[in-house]
């Protein structure tokens, strides 16, 4: 299998992670956005959407979006359970990290640990810090009485909210504020196989998302 993917992104470490916690072996393909590699006519064949991660398997057939990657590697591996209950309270968390997570707490990140937060976005990060803030409440609430998301399992709803939760700091968020979900954090990285996030840093004034 193939990973395409940039070590700045935690959509594609999502799926590194998984990858590395159910000893799948796989060769990372770098794509690098700081040079608009996801934009070039060759990325463009592999994902006309020029996004990444894409998983792309052994014969070629491709699966985008981080989310669905974790779905499809997950079946039948303890990560994503069977029950279908069960199941779709692992996706209501794939979810809300996609509508209500990822936009704001990554984004924020990006704004400021990748683009040293220009003045002109100011505005537009304060926006995105309400929300992710949000985002990181109802998350800590949840987490007060729970081990992880669903059932107490270790499942793909953890990895996929942990990626950019754990680097949120990198954004201006302050974790000290939510103390059941800093104790998740712990818990995700003593996991077996756990691999920490590769983080990468752009340039000053270039511009991916
Ligand atoms: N919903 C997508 C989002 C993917 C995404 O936003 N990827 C970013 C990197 S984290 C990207 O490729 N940005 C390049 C661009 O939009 O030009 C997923 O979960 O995979």
């Amino acid at each position: 299998m193939k990973l395409y993917g940039d070590a700045i992104s935690g959509n594609c470490y999502k799926v590194q992670l998984l990858l590395e916690q159910i000893q799948r072996p796989f060769d990372w393909i770098p794509i690098d956005l700081a040079s608009s590699g996801n934009r070039t006519g060759h990325f463009l064949q592999v994902n006309p959407n020029g996004e990444i991660p894409v998983l792309e398997l052994d014969d070629g057939r491709r699966i985008a979006e981080s989310n669905a990657i974790l779905c499809y590697l997950a079946e039948a591996t303890g990560f994503l359970p069977d029950d279908s209950f069960t199941k779709a309270q692992v996706l209501q968390w794939l979810f809300f990290e996609q509508n209500s997570h990822q936009p704001f707490v990554a984004s924020a990140r990006y704004i400021v640990h990748h683009l040293r937060r220009p003045v002109r976005l100011e505005q537009k990060l304060q926006e995105k810090m309400e929300s992710g803030y949000h985002a990181l409440e109802v998350m800590d609430r949840h987490l007060r009485d729970r081990v992880f998301f669903v059932n107490d399992q270790y499942t793909i709803a953890d990895i996929a909210l942990y990626a950019y939760t754990h680097v949120a700091e990198e954004g201006g968020f302050d974790l000290e504020r939510f103390p059941a979900l800093l104790k998740w954090l712990e818990r995700v990285q003593s996991r077996p196989h756990y691999v920490p996030m590769n983080r990468g840093r752009l340039g000053q004034s270039q511009e991916v998302a």
